[in-house]
């Protein structure tokens, strides 16, 4: 048996054209069942739904042999066990940093300055400032991050941005990219030794799938 880590939504969503031209069915919808294993067309494939950020977690310790995982949960968390082998250009957005309009964002990152910063992603967040040389005061969220310059908890916050549109309707800017972000395979890399001739297979077939949406 291969098991598959997706989450519901985007990941869900824009993963079945992939596994469809791997030639795999899922056999049920997420958003109808409450169902956390779903099998699919291939007996020997099923898919586990779980949390985005715990995909990770339960493609290194073997819960399951490979997953589906956004670059910014993969950044934030750590890699170890993990084998990336594709890009699978899904769930594409860019990680920035907002600010409300009126704050002076040139003037708070000269070097030496300081900034209080409102994220979920704050292994990505630490980075970014201090390649920048700036002092930053980071504050952990788990949602709504918009809301933190607007209450006055931060000066900016860094988030995901696709549309733009979530920025808009609460007033801020996109002040700065901080880098392109897309939705990778991940494989367990025991998995990957003994179950080697399925799992080449599977990733193969991703490959090609890939390219073809590309081209
Ligand atoms: O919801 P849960 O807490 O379980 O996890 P999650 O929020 O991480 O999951 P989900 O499904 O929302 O996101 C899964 C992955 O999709 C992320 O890890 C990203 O790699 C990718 N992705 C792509 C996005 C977006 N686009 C995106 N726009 N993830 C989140 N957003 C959010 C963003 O945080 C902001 O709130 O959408 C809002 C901005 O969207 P726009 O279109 O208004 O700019
Ligand atoms: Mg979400």
């Amino acid at each position: 048996m291969i098991t598959l880590a997706l989450s519901k939504g985007r990941i869900f969503d824009d993963s079945m054209p992939l596994l469809r031209a791997a030639g795999i069915e899922v056999l049920e919808d997420p958003e109808k069942s409450r169902k956390l294993i779903i099998g699919t067309s291939r007996a020997d494939v099923r898919v586990v739904l779980v949390r985005a950020s715990d995909v990770p977690t339960y493609v290194q310790q073997g819960g399951a042999d490979l997953g589906v995982a956004g670059l910014d949960v993969l950044l934030e968390h750590d890699s170890h066990g993990l084998y990336r082998p594709l890009d699978l250009k899904i769930a594409r957005c860019r990680l920035s940093v907002a600010t409300r309009a009126d704050f002076d964002y040139a003037a708070a990152v000269r070097q030496g300055s300081r900034i209080r910063v409102a994220t979920k992603y704050t292994q990505l967040a630490r980075d970014h400032f201090a390649a920048k040389g700036v002092h930053v005061d980071l504050i952990k969220l788990y949602g709504s991050m918009e809301l933190a310059p607007l209450t006055g908890l931060a000066d900016a916050i860094v988030d995901l941005v696709s549309t733009g549109s979530t920025l808009k309707a609460n007033h801020l800017v996109e002040v700065e990219q901080i880098m392109d972000i897309s939705a990778r395979l991940v494989v367990n890399q025991a998995a990957l030794k003994l179950k080697r001739e399925p799992i080449r297979a599977l990733i193969d077939a991703f490959g090609q799938a890939v390219a073809a949406q590309a081209s």
